[in-house]
Protein backbone atom coordinates (compact mmCIF):
# COMPACT_ATOMS: atom_id res chain seq x y z
CA UNK A 1 0.00 0.00 0.00
CA UNK A 2 1.44 3.62 -0.50
CA UNK A 3 1.73 5.80 2.32
CA UNK A 4 1.40 9.19 1.47
CA UNK A 5 2.21 10.73 4.45
CA UNK A 6 5.54 9.03 4.50
CA UNK A 7 5.78 10.36 0.82
CA UNK A 8 5.14 13.56 1.84
CA UNK A 9 7.76 13.45 4.53
CA UNK A 10 10.27 12.09 2.10
CA UNK A 11 9.74 14.94 -0.58
CA UNK A 12 9.31 17.40 2.47
CA UNK A 13 12.53 16.58 3.40
CA UNK A 14 14.81 16.73 0.26
CA UNK A 15 13.25 20.17 -0.90
CA UNK A 16 14.36 21.61 -4.38
CA UNK A 17 17.79 23.61 -3.98
CA UNK A 18 17.14 27.32 -4.27
CA UNK A 19 20.07 27.64 -6.45
CA UNK A 20 18.16 25.61 -9.17
CA UNK A 21 15.56 27.02 -11.75
CA UNK A 22 14.25 23.72 -12.96
CA UNK A 23 15.95 20.18 -13.69
CA UNK A 24 16.18 18.81 -17.08
CA UNK A 25 16.56 15.50 -18.75
CA UNK A 26 19.61 15.33 -20.82
CA UNK A 27 20.43 13.02 -23.50
CA UNK A 28 21.00 10.06 -20.82
CA UNK A 29 18.93 10.79 -17.50
CA UNK A 30 19.37 13.46 -15.05
CA UNK A 31 23.31 14.68 -14.32
CA UNK A 32 24.09 17.49 -11.89
CA UNK A 33 26.36 18.13 -8.95
CA UNK A 34 25.90 15.90 -6.27
CA UNK A 35 24.99 17.83 -3.77
CA UNK A 36 21.70 18.83 -6.00
CA UNK A 37 20.58 15.37 -6.91
CA UNK A 38 18.65 14.24 -3.12
CA UNK A 39 15.79 16.18 -4.66
CA UNK A 40 15.11 14.28 -7.87
CA UNK A 41 16.03 11.07 -6.23
CA UNK A 42 13.39 10.56 -3.83
CA UNK A 43 11.02 11.43 -6.59
CA UNK A 44 12.53 9.62 -9.05
CA UNK A 45 11.81 6.60 -6.65
CA UNK A 46 8.65 7.57 -6.95
CA UNK A 47 8.84 7.66 -10.25
CA UNK A 48 10.33 4.31 -11.32
CA UNK A 49 7.65 2.51 -9.22
CA UNK A 50 4.90 4.34 -11.30
CA UNK A 51 6.92 3.39 -14.37
CA UNK A 52 7.08 -0.23 -13.85
CA UNK A 53 2.82 -0.06 -12.92
CA UNK A 54 1.85 1.40 -15.92
CA UNK A 55 4.21 -1.42 -17.79
CA UNK A 56 1.68 -3.72 -16.07
CA UNK A 57 4.23 -5.03 -13.61
CA UNK A 58 6.76 -5.25 -15.71
CA UNK A 59 10.40 -4.48 -13.98
CA UNK A 60 12.28 -1.80 -14.60
CA UNK A 61 15.55 0.29 -13.68
CA UNK A 62 17.41 2.87 -12.05
CA UNK A 63 21.29 3.52 -12.28
CA UNK A 64 22.99 6.03 -10.21
CA UNK A 65 25.91 7.19 -12.06
CA UNK A 66 27.67 10.35 -14.21
CA UNK A 67 29.37 8.48 -16.28
CA UNK A 68 32.54 10.02 -17.74
CA UNK A 69 31.91 13.03 -16.14
CA UNK A 70 33.94 14.15 -12.68
CA UNK A 71 33.80 12.90 -9.48
CA UNK A 72 32.00 15.56 -8.25
CA UNK A 73 29.29 14.64 -10.55
CA UNK A 74 26.09 11.90 -9.89
CA UNK A 75 22.80 11.45 -11.97
CA UNK A 76 20.39 8.91 -12.89
CA UNK A 77 19.99 6.70 -16.05
CA UNK A 78 16.84 5.35 -16.24
CA UNK A 79 15.86 1.63 -18.08
CA UNK A 80 12.72 0.58 -19.52
CA UNK A 81 11.28 -3.08 -19.06
CA UNK A 82 12.88 -3.71 -22.66
CA UNK A 83 16.24 -2.71 -21.46
CA UNK A 84 16.65 -0.07 -23.07
CA UNK A 85 16.50 3.69 -22.45
CA UNK A 86 13.57 5.10 -21.02
CA UNK A 87 10.29 6.09 -23.53
CA UNK A 88 10.65 9.59 -24.99
CA UNK A 89 6.36 10.28 -23.83
CA UNK A 90 7.95 9.23 -19.65
CA UNK A 91 10.70 11.49 -19.73
CA UNK A 92 8.43 14.50 -19.77
CA UNK A 93 6.44 12.68 -16.92
CA UNK A 94 9.90 12.10 -15.08
CA UNK A 95 10.44 15.99 -15.64
CA UNK A 96 7.69 17.04 -13.80
CA UNK A 97 7.90 14.65 -11.32
CA UNK A 98 11.08 16.15 -10.70
CA UNK A 99 9.95 19.74 -10.53
CA UNK A 100 6.45 20.02 -9.02
CA UNK A 101 7.28 22.80 -6.47
CA UNK A 102 6.05 20.80 -3.26
CA UNK A 103 5.27 17.96 -1.70
CA UNK A 104 1.21 18.54 -2.51
CA UNK A 105 1.96 18.99 -5.98
CA UNK A 106 4.01 16.17 -6.16
CA UNK A 107 1.50 13.57 -5.01
CA UNK A 108 -0.87 14.71 -7.60
CA UNK A 109 1.08 14.75 -10.40
CA UNK A 110 1.67 11.16 -8.98
CA UNK A 111 -1.93 10.66 -8.76
CA UNK A 112 -2.27 11.38 -12.05
CA UNK A 113 0.35 8.63 -13.34
CA UNK A 114 -1.54 5.99 -10.41
CA UNK A 115 -4.77 6.52 -12.60
CA UNK A 116 -3.03 6.04 -16.07
CA UNK A 117 -1.53 2.77 -14.89
CA UNK A 118 -4.58 1.70 -13.54
CA UNK A 119 -6.66 2.25 -16.68
CA UNK A 120 -4.23 0.71 -18.88
CA UNK A 121 -3.19 -2.32 -16.28
CA UNK A 122 -7.09 -2.60 -14.43
CA UNK A 123 -6.78 -5.30 -11.35
CA UNK A 124 -9.34 -7.29 -10.03
CA UNK A 125 -9.08 -5.89 -6.32
CA UNK A 126 -8.39 -2.23 -8.05
CA UNK A 127 -5.09 -1.83 -6.70
CA UNK A 128 -1.67 -0.67 -8.75
CA UNK A 129 -0.23 -3.65 -10.79
CA UNK A 130 2.73 -5.29 -8.99
CA UNK A 131 5.97 -2.49 -9.10
CA UNK A 132 9.85 -4.00 -9.48
CA UNK A 133 12.33 -1.44 -9.54
CA UNK A 134 16.11 -2.85 -10.26
CA UNK A 135 18.71 -0.26 -8.46
CA UNK A 136 22.72 -0.14 -9.07
CA UNK A 137 25.03 2.31 -8.76
CA UNK A 138 28.86 3.09 -9.48
CA UNK A 139 31.84 3.87 -7.29
CA UNK A 140 31.18 7.77 -6.80
CA UNK A 141 31.28 8.39 -3.00
CA UNK A 142 27.91 9.88 -2.82
CA UNK A 143 26.18 6.98 -4.82
CA UNK A 144 25.19 5.23 -1.43
CA UNK A 145 22.73 7.67 -0.16
CA UNK A 146 21.53 8.75 -3.60
CA UNK A 147 20.52 4.90 -4.03
CA UNK A 148 19.53 4.99 0.01
CA UNK A 149 16.71 7.85 -0.99
CA UNK A 150 15.85 6.14 -4.49
CA UNK A 151 14.89 3.11 -2.96
CA UNK A 152 12.91 4.06 0.10
CA UNK A 153 10.76 5.99 -2.16
CA UNK A 154 10.25 3.11 -4.37
CA UNK A 155 9.41 1.19 -1.34
CA UNK A 156 7.06 3.95 0.21
CA UNK A 157 5.32 2.89 -2.99
CA UNK A 158 4.77 -0.27 -2.39
CA UNK A 159 7.49 -1.63 -4.65
CA UNK A 160 9.73 -4.51 -4.53
CA UNK A 161 13.45 -3.31 -5.18
CA UNK A 162 15.95 -5.66 -6.42
CA UNK A 163 19.38 -3.77 -4.77
CA UNK A 164 22.23 -4.51 -7.04
CA UNK A 165 24.69 -2.58 -4.86
CA UNK A 166 27.67 -1.48 -7.24
CA UNK A 167 27.20 -2.43 -10.65
CA UNK A 168 27.89 -0.95 -14.05
CA UNK A 169 25.04 0.09 -16.06
CA UNK A 170 25.14 -1.93 -18.94
CA UNK A 171 24.93 -4.54 -16.34
CA UNK A 172 21.46 -3.28 -14.37
CA UNK A 173 20.02 -2.40 -18.10
CA UNK A 174 21.18 -6.10 -19.18
CA UNK A 175 19.61 -7.85 -15.40
CA UNK A 176 16.40 -5.51 -16.56
CA UNK A 177 15.94 -6.83 -20.04
CA UNK A 178 15.94 -10.65 -18.72
CA UNK A 179 14.15 -10.04 -16.18
CA UNK A 180 11.23 -8.85 -18.25
CA UNK A 181 12.13 -12.09 -20.75
CA UNK A 182 12.80 -9.38 -23.39
CA UNK A 183 15.17 -11.57 -25.74
CA UNK A 184 14.10 -14.84 -27.30
CA UNK A 185 14.23 -17.26 -24.24
CA UNK A 186 15.56 -20.45 -26.19
CA UNK A 187 18.64 -18.60 -27.23
CA UNK A 188 19.28 -17.02 -24.14
CA UNK A 189 19.17 -18.38 -20.70
CA UNK A 190 17.03 -15.93 -18.38
CA UNK A 191 19.55 -15.07 -15.31
CA UNK A 192 19.23 -11.62 -14.41
CA UNK A 193 21.77 -11.16 -11.94
CA UNK A 194 25.19 -10.54 -11.33
CA UNK A 195 26.84 -14.02 -11.58
CA UNK A 196 24.51 -15.00 -14.44
CA UNK A 197 26.05 -12.36 -16.42
CA UNK A 198 29.27 -12.85 -16.17
CA UNK A 199 28.36 -16.47 -16.95
CA UNK A 200 26.46 -15.67 -20.24
CA UNK A 201 29.56 -13.76 -21.23
CA UNK A 202 31.99 -16.16 -20.67
CA UNK A 203 30.28 -18.97 -22.05
CA UNK A 204 29.30 -17.30 -25.07
CA UNK A 205 32.76 -15.55 -25.67
CA UNK A 206 34.55 -19.19 -25.27
CA UNK A 207 31.94 -20.50 -27.53
CA UNK A 208 32.76 -18.11 -30.40
CA UNK A 209 36.62 -18.53 -29.73
CA UNK A 210 36.34 -22.35 -30.41
CA UNK A 211 35.70 -22.01 -33.53
CA UNK A 212 39.27 -20.84 -34.72
CA UNK A 213 42.44 -18.67 -34.08
CA UNK A 214 45.17 -19.25 -32.40
CA UNK A 215 46.37 -17.35 -29.87
CA UNK A 216 50.27 -18.46 -29.30
CA UNK A 217 50.80 -17.10 -33.14
CA UNK A 218 49.98 -13.33 -31.39
CA UNK A 219 52.04 -12.30 -28.96
CA UNK A 220 50.58 -9.11 -28.95
CA UNK A 221 47.38 -10.07 -27.73
CA UNK A 222 48.02 -12.30 -25.49
CA UNK A 223 47.69 -9.89 -23.19
CA UNK A 224 45.24 -7.44 -22.62
CA UNK A 225 45.60 -4.45 -20.39
CA UNK A 226 42.01 -2.45 -19.25
CA UNK A 227 42.18 0.67 -17.73
CA UNK A 228 39.17 1.10 -15.67
CA UNK A 229 39.00 4.50 -15.52
CA UNK A 230 39.46 4.50 -11.69
CA UNK A 231 35.58 3.47 -11.84
CA UNK A 232 33.24 0.44 -11.32
CA UNK A 233 34.31 -1.16 -14.51
CA UNK A 234 37.90 -2.33 -12.82
CA UNK A 235 36.53 -4.10 -10.20
CA UNK A 236 34.06 -5.74 -12.48
CA UNK A 237 36.04 -7.02 -14.88
CA UNK A 238 38.62 -8.41 -11.59
CA UNK A 239 35.16 -10.40 -10.87
CA UNK A 240 34.57 -11.70 -14.50
CA UNK A 241 38.41 -13.16 -14.24
CA UNK A 242 37.67 -15.06 -11.69
CA UNK A 243 34.96 -17.33 -14.02
CA UNK A 244 37.39 -16.26 -16.71
CA UNK A 245 40.13 -18.04 -14.72
CA UNK A 246 38.19 -20.87 -14.19
CA UNK A 247 37.54 -21.61 -17.88
CA UNK A 248 41.23 -21.70 -17.92
CA UNK A 249 41.89 -24.26 -15.62
CA UNK A 250 39.19 -26.15 -16.94
CA UNK A 251 41.43 -26.10 -20.13
CA UNK A 252 37.92 -25.19 -22.22
CA UNK A 253 39.64 -22.62 -24.44
CA UNK A 254 43.07 -22.05 -25.61
CA UNK A 255 42.28 -18.50 -26.76
CA UNK A 256 41.93 -16.85 -23.79
CA UNK A 257 43.75 -13.39 -23.19
CA UNK A 258 45.62 -13.09 -19.93
CA UNK A 259 43.63 -10.05 -18.44
CA UNK A 260 45.16 -7.25 -16.89
CA UNK A 261 43.43 -4.33 -14.92
CA UNK A 262 45.06 -0.90 -14.24
CA UNK A 263 43.54 2.22 -12.73
CA UNK A 264 41.05 1.15 -9.72
CA UNK A 265 39.14 2.82 -7.81
CA UNK A 266 41.28 4.61 -5.46
CA UNK A 267 44.10 4.67 -7.53
CA UNK A 268 43.11 8.07 -9.26
CA UNK A 269 40.55 10.33 -9.44
CA UNK A 270 37.58 8.88 -11.54
CA UNK A 271 37.51 9.48 -15.29
CA UNK A 272 40.78 11.92 -14.79
CA UNK A 273 43.62 11.41 -16.93
CA UNK A 274 42.49 8.22 -17.94
CA UNK A 275 39.16 6.10 -19.35
CA UNK A 276 37.68 6.11 -22.73
CA UNK A 277 36.27 9.84 -22.54
CA UNK A 278 39.95 11.15 -21.66
CA UNK A 279 41.57 8.84 -24.46
CA UNK A 280 39.27 9.59 -27.16
CA UNK A 281 38.01 13.12 -26.82
CA UNK A 282 42.31 13.87 -25.95
CA UNK A 283 43.90 11.80 -28.27
CA UNK A 284 46.20 10.91 -25.34
CA UNK A 285 46.92 7.63 -24.04
CA UNK A 286 45.38 7.17 -20.27
CA UNK A 287 47.56 7.97 -16.97
CA UNK A 288 48.20 4.46 -15.43
CA UNK A 289 47.86 5.29 -11.95
CA UNK A 290 50.16 2.94 -9.08
CA UNK A 291 51.39 0.47 -12.71
CA UNK A 292 54.40 0.55 -13.79
CA UNK A 293 56.31 -1.74 -16.46
CA UNK A 294 52.33 -2.50 -18.31
CA UNK A 295 52.54 -3.54 -22.15
CA UNK A 296 51.44 -0.81 -24.05
CA UNK A 297 50.83 -3.06 -27.21
CA UNK A 298 46.93 -4.09 -26.30
CA UNK A 299 44.69 -1.69 -24.03
CA UNK A 300 41.82 -0.38 -23.92
CA UNK A 301 39.90 2.28 -22.06
CA UNK A 302 36.64 1.74 -20.06
CA UNK A 303 34.54 4.76 -19.17
CA UNK A 304 33.36 5.46 -15.29
CA UNK A 305 30.14 3.10 -15.43
CA UNK A 306 31.46 0.72 -17.99
CA UNK A 307 29.09 1.22 -20.70
CA UNK A 308 31.49 2.87 -23.43
CA UNK A 309 35.17 1.30 -25.00
CA UNK A 310 37.56 2.46 -26.81
CA UNK A 311 41.13 0.24 -27.76
CA UNK A 312 44.45 1.93 -28.61
CA UNK A 313 48.09 0.92 -28.37
CA UNK A 314 51.65 2.04 -28.81
CA UNK A 315 54.05 1.17 -32.15
CA UNK A 316 57.67 0.49 -32.61
CA UNK A 317 58.29 4.13 -32.23
CA UNK A 318 55.92 5.09 -29.29
CA UNK A 319 53.49 6.89 -31.19
CA UNK A 320 50.19 6.27 -29.95
CA UNK A 321 47.11 5.10 -31.76
CA UNK A 322 43.57 5.30 -31.30
CA UNK A 323 40.73 2.65 -32.29
CA UNK A 324 37.35 4.37 -31.45
CA UNK A 325 33.87 3.09 -31.63
CA UNK A 326 34.01 3.71 -35.26
CA UNK A 327 36.88 1.17 -35.95
CA UNK A 328 34.88 -1.01 -33.91
CA UNK A 329 31.57 -0.72 -35.36
CA UNK A 330 33.82 -1.49 -39.20
CA UNK A 331 35.66 -4.87 -37.43
CA UNK A 332 32.06 -5.82 -36.01
CA UNK A 333 29.99 -5.44 -38.98
CA UNK A 334 32.41 -7.00 -41.57
CA UNK A 335 32.91 -10.12 -39.14
CA UNK A 336 29.32 -10.61 -38.88
CA UNK A 337 28.38 -10.03 -42.74
CA UNK A 338 31.22 -11.76 -43.65
CA UNK A 339 30.03 -15.30 -41.61
CA UNK A 340 26.60 -14.12 -42.85
CA UNK A 341 27.51 -14.54 -46.20
CA UNK A 342 29.36 -17.87 -45.93
CA UNK A 343 25.94 -19.21 -45.28
CA UNK A 344 23.92 -17.24 -47.53
CA UNK A 345 26.12 -15.59 -50.54
CA UNK A 346 23.22 -13.68 -51.80
CA UNK A 347 22.37 -12.21 -48.65
CA UNK A 348 18.72 -12.68 -49.15
CA UNK A 349 18.02 -13.24 -45.66
CA UNK A 350 18.93 -10.51 -43.17
CA UNK A 351 19.39 -6.53 -43.50
CA UNK A 352 22.91 -5.70 -41.69
CA UNK A 353 23.47 -2.12 -41.33
CA UNK A 354 25.62 0.26 -39.36
CA UNK A 355 24.38 3.45 -37.19
CA UNK A 356 26.77 6.23 -37.12
CA UNK A 357 26.13 10.00 -35.69
CA UNK A 358 27.32 13.20 -37.54
CA UNK A 359 30.75 12.54 -35.62
CA UNK A 360 31.33 9.08 -37.38
CA UNK A 361 34.62 9.88 -39.33
CA UNK A 362 34.04 10.35 -42.86
CA UNK A 363 36.84 7.71 -43.49
CA UNK A 364 34.85 5.25 -41.38
CA UNK A 365 31.26 5.88 -43.64
CA UNK A 366 33.04 5.33 -46.97
CA UNK A 367 34.59 2.15 -45.98
CA UNK A 368 31.92 0.46 -44.79
CA UNK A 369 29.75 1.69 -47.75
CA UNK A 370 32.71 0.87 -50.53
CA UNK A 371 34.64 -1.76 -48.58
CA UNK A 372 32.36 -3.43 -46.42
CA UNK A 373 29.68 -2.86 -48.49
CA UNK A 374 26.50 -2.53 -46.02
CA UNK A 375 24.05 -0.14 -45.24
CA UNK A 376 24.86 3.69 -43.26
CA UNK A 377 22.05 5.28 -41.73
CA UNK A 378 23.30 8.65 -39.51
CA UNK A 379 20.99 9.38 -36.63
CA UNK A 380 20.72 11.54 -33.81
CA UNK A 381 24.06 12.03 -31.68
CA UNK A 382 22.77 10.26 -28.25
CA UNK A 383 22.28 6.30 -27.64
CA UNK A 384 18.32 6.62 -27.51
CA UNK A 385 18.29 7.33 -30.92
CA UNK A 386 21.05 5.47 -32.54
CA UNK A 387 19.29 2.21 -30.54
CA UNK A 388 15.94 2.85 -32.20
CA UNK A 389 17.91 3.38 -35.61
CA UNK A 390 19.63 0.41 -35.60
CA UNK A 391 16.08 -1.54 -33.89
CA UNK A 392 13.94 -0.18 -37.08
CA UNK A 393 15.93 -0.37 -39.75
CA UNK A 394 18.20 -3.37 -39.85
CA UNK A 395 18.12 -7.44 -38.64
CA UNK A 396 21.33 -6.59 -37.79
CA UNK A 397 22.16 -3.19 -36.52
CA UNK A 398 25.23 -2.21 -35.53
CA UNK A 399 26.18 0.97 -34.09
CA UNK A 400 28.87 2.50 -31.54
CA UNK A 401 29.34 5.96 -31.64
CA UNK A 402 32.66 7.37 -32.00
CA UNK A 403 33.27 8.19 -28.44
CA UNK A 404 32.78 3.81 -28.03
CA UNK A 405 29.42 3.64 -26.76
CA UNK A 406 27.46 0.57 -29.05
CA UNK A 407 26.22 -2.41 -29.50
CA UNK A 408 24.67 -4.90 -32.01
CA UNK A 409 21.20 -5.62 -32.34
CA UNK A 410 19.56 -8.69 -33.76
CA UNK A 411 16.09 -9.05 -34.46
CA UNK A 412 14.07 -11.70 -35.06
CA UNK A 413 14.98 -12.61 -38.95
CA UNK A 414 18.16 -13.45 -37.66
CA UNK A 415 17.00 -15.77 -34.84
CA UNK A 416 15.15 -17.26 -38.17
CA UNK A 417 18.17 -17.29 -40.25
CA UNK A 418 20.12 -19.29 -37.76
CA UNK A 419 17.48 -21.31 -37.24
CA UNK A 420 16.76 -22.51 -40.80
CA UNK A 421 20.99 -22.56 -41.02
CA UNK A 422 20.80 -24.77 -37.97
CA UNK A 423 18.45 -27.43 -39.70
CA UNK A 424 19.73 -27.28 -43.07
CA UNK A 425 23.38 -27.65 -41.59
CA UNK A 426 22.63 -30.48 -39.63
CA UNK A 427 24.85 -33.12 -40.17
CA UNK A 428 27.82 -31.06 -41.66
CA UNK A 429 31.67 -30.97 -40.68
CA UNK A 430 32.43 -29.07 -37.90
CA UNK A 431 35.57 -27.50 -40.25
CA UNK A 432 32.95 -26.79 -42.80
CA UNK A 433 32.94 -23.33 -43.41
CA UNK A 434 29.07 -22.81 -43.35
CA UNK A 435 29.05 -24.92 -40.30
CA UNK A 436 32.19 -22.95 -39.04
CA UNK A 437 30.11 -19.61 -39.51
CA UNK A 438 27.14 -20.84 -37.87
CA UNK A 439 28.99 -21.42 -34.84
CA UNK A 440 29.92 -17.65 -34.88
CA UNK A 441 26.61 -16.47 -35.41
CA UNK A 442 24.89 -18.74 -32.50
CA UNK A 443 27.37 -17.08 -30.32
CA UNK A 444 26.83 -13.64 -30.36
CA UNK A 445 23.95 -12.87 -29.36
CA UNK A 446 24.81 -14.16 -25.79
CA UNK A 447 28.25 -12.26 -26.06
CA UNK A 448 26.66 -9.16 -26.92
CA UNK A 449 24.89 -7.02 -24.39
CA UNK A 450 21.80 -6.33 -26.38
CA UNK A 451 20.31 -3.80 -24.18
CA UNK A 452 22.68 -1.14 -24.42
CA UNK A 453 26.88 -0.48 -25.00
CA UNK A 454 28.32 -3.18 -22.55
CA UNK A 455 32.38 -1.98 -22.59
CA UNK A 456 33.08 -5.39 -20.81
CA UNK A 457 30.84 -7.32 -23.75
CA UNK A 458 32.14 -5.04 -26.53
CA UNK A 459 35.98 -5.63 -25.30
CA UNK A 460 35.17 -9.61 -25.47
CA UNK A 461 33.49 -9.39 -28.63
CA UNK A 462 36.60 -7.33 -30.49
CA UNK A 463 39.28 -9.49 -28.66
CA UNK A 464 37.24 -12.67 -30.25
CA UNK A 465 37.25 -11.34 -33.46
CA UNK A 466 40.59 -10.00 -33.64
CA UNK A 467 41.89 -13.82 -32.22
CA UNK A 468 39.32 -15.40 -35.04
CA UNK A 469 41.42 -13.40 -37.81
CA UNK A 470 44.61 -13.90 -36.15
CA UNK A 471 45.16 -9.39 -35.98
CA UNK A 472 46.60 -7.58 -33.38
CA UNK A 473 45.59 -3.45 -33.14
CA UNK A 474 47.71 -2.39 -35.70
CA UNK A 475 46.13 -4.76 -38.58
CA UNK A 476 42.93 -3.32 -37.89
CA UNK A 477 44.12 0.64 -37.08
CA UNK A 478 44.98 0.04 -40.77
CA UNK A 479 41.81 -0.84 -42.11
CA UNK A 480 41.66 2.52 -43.26
CA UNK A 481 42.73 6.12 -42.06
CA UNK A 482 41.07 8.03 -39.57
CA UNK A 483 40.58 12.02 -42.14
CA UNK A 484 42.36 14.80 -39.21
CA UNK A 485 39.23 15.90 -37.32
CA UNK A 486 38.95 19.09 -35.05
CA UNK A 487 36.15 19.45 -32.52
CA UNK A 488 35.66 22.78 -30.57
CA UNK A 489 32.82 24.71 -28.09
CA UNK A 490 31.46 27.28 -28.31
CA UNK A 491 30.07 28.96 -24.97
CA UNK A 492 26.87 31.02 -25.88
CA UNK A 493 24.14 33.15 -24.24
CA UNK A 494 21.18 31.02 -25.69
CA UNK A 495 22.64 27.33 -27.28
CA UNK A 496 18.69 26.96 -28.64
CA UNK A 497 18.74 29.81 -31.15
CA UNK A 498 21.19 27.10 -33.25
CA UNK A 499 18.96 23.96 -34.22
CA UNK A 500 19.60 21.07 -36.80
CA UNK A 501 18.02 18.86 -39.29
CA UNK A 502 16.79 15.38 -38.05
CA UNK A 503 20.36 13.96 -38.26
CA UNK A 504 22.52 16.93 -37.34
CA UNK A 505 24.24 16.83 -40.18
CA UNK A 506 23.24 20.48 -40.95
CA UNK A 507 21.75 23.34 -39.31
CA UNK A 508 18.70 24.78 -39.94
CA UNK A 509 18.41 27.96 -38.09
CA UNK A 510 19.60 31.01 -37.71
CA UNK A 511 18.66 30.91 -41.28
CA UNK A 512 22.24 31.78 -43.46
CA UNK A 513 24.20 30.11 -40.79
CA UNK A 514 24.23 26.18 -42.80
CA UNK A 515 24.65 28.47 -46.34
CA UNK A 516 28.00 29.80 -44.98
CA UNK A 517 28.94 26.86 -43.08
CA UNK A 518 28.95 25.15 -46.44
CA UNK A 519 30.50 28.26 -48.40
CA UNK A 520 33.31 26.85 -45.70
CA UNK A 521 33.50 23.50 -46.69
CA UNK A 522 34.10 24.32 -50.47
CA UNK A 523 36.31 26.56 -49.95
CA UNK A 524 38.49 23.93 -47.83
CA UNK A 525 37.74 21.24 -50.54
CA UNK A 526 39.14 23.61 -53.43
CA UNK A 527 42.36 24.68 -50.97
CA UNK A 528 43.08 20.99 -50.37
CA UNK A 529 42.16 19.53 -54.11
CA UNK A 530 42.85 15.75 -54.67
CA UNK A 531 40.46 13.28 -54.56
CA UNK A 532 40.51 12.44 -50.95
CA UNK A 533 37.06 12.05 -49.35
CA UNK A 534 35.02 15.82 -48.99
CA UNK A 535 36.20 18.01 -46.34
CA UNK A 536 33.19 18.40 -43.81
CA UNK A 537 31.60 20.03 -40.55
CA UNK A 538 28.90 20.95 -38.79
CA UNK A 539 27.42 22.82 -35.72
CA UNK A 540 25.22 21.41 -33.00
CA UNK A 541 23.84 22.13 -29.59
CA UNK A 542 24.83 20.23 -26.99
CA UNK A 543 22.04 17.84 -25.41
CA UNK A 544 24.50 17.84 -21.50
CA UNK A 545 25.82 21.30 -21.64
CA UNK A 546 25.14 24.91 -21.82
CA UNK A 547 27.65 25.13 -25.23
CA UNK A 548 27.01 24.56 -29.05
CA UNK A 549 29.64 21.74 -30.33
CA UNK A 550 31.62 22.13 -33.73
CA UNK A 551 33.20 19.24 -35.52
CA UNK A 552 35.43 19.79 -38.76
CA UNK A 553 37.63 17.06 -40.50
CA UNK A 554 39.42 17.54 -43.67
CA UNK A 555 42.24 15.84 -45.50
CA UNK A 556 45.18 17.52 -43.34
CA UNK A 557 44.87 18.71 -39.28
CA UNK A 558 45.73 22.03 -40.55
CA UNK A 559 42.44 22.07 -42.85
CA UNK A 560 40.27 20.13 -39.98
CA UNK A 561 41.73 23.11 -37.50
CA UNK A 562 40.98 25.99 -40.20
CA UNK A 563 37.31 24.32 -40.94
CA UNK A 564 36.54 24.38 -37.04
CA UNK A 565 38.20 28.21 -36.26
CA UNK A 566 35.03 29.31 -39.53
CA UNK A 567 32.67 27.40 -38.07
CA UNK A 568 33.51 28.43 -34.26
CA UNK A 569 33.05 32.23 -35.82
CA UNK A 570 29.87 32.00 -37.56
CA UNK A 571 28.53 30.42 -34.14
CA UNK A 572 29.62 33.16 -31.74
C1 LIG B 1 25.43 11.50 -23.69
C2 LIG B 1 25.07 10.29 -24.51
C3 LIG B 1 26.12 10.04 -25.55
C4 LIG B 1 26.34 11.25 -26.40
C5 LIG B 1 26.64 12.45 -25.53
C6 LIG B 1 26.64 13.71 -26.36
C7 LIG B 1 23.89 8.32 -23.76
C8 LIG B 1 23.90 7.11 -22.85
N1 LIG B 1 24.96 9.11 -23.69
O1 LIG B 1 26.58 11.26 -22.94
O2 LIG B 1 25.66 8.99 -26.34
O3 LIG B 1 27.40 11.05 -27.29
O4 LIG B 1 25.62 12.59 -24.56
O5 LIG B 1 26.80 14.82 -25.52
O6 LIG B 1 22.95 8.57 -24.50
P1 LIG B 1 26.57 16.29 -26.05
O7 LIG B 1 25.13 16.40 -26.48
O8 LIG B 1 26.92 17.16 -24.91
O9 LIG B 1 27.50 16.47 -27.21
ZN1 LIG C 1 29.18 5.93 -19.58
Amino acid sequence: PISNAELATLIDAYPKPASLTEYSYGTAGFRYEASLLPCVFVRMGIFSALRSASLGGEEVGVMITASHNPEPDNGMKLADSHGGMLDADWEAHAVSLANAPTSKQTLVLMDTLIQHAKGHHPTKDGKLPKMVVHVGRDTRSHSPQLAALVIRAARAMGATVIDHGLVSTPMLHHFVMHANGHLLPNIIPQRCNESGYYEIMALSYAALLRTGGNRERLSTTSKLVIDGACGIGALKIEKFGQIFAMLQAEGSTKGLPLLHTVNYPGDGPLNDSCGAEYVQKQQLPPKLFKASGVSKKYMTSFDGDADRVVFHYEDESGKFHLLDGDKIAVLVTAFIQEEIRCIDPEEQAVKCGVVQTAYANGSSTLYLKNVVKTNVVIAKTGVKFVHAAAHHNFDVGVYFEANGHGTVLFGPKFYDFVAAAGARLRGTHRHDRANIALRRLRALPALVNQSVGDAMSDMLLVDAILFLKGWDLSTWAKLYNDMPSKQAKVKVADRTVISTNDNETAATAPVSLQTALQSAMDAMALQEGGNGPKPRCFVRPSGTEDAVRVYAEANSQRGADTLASEAMMLVH
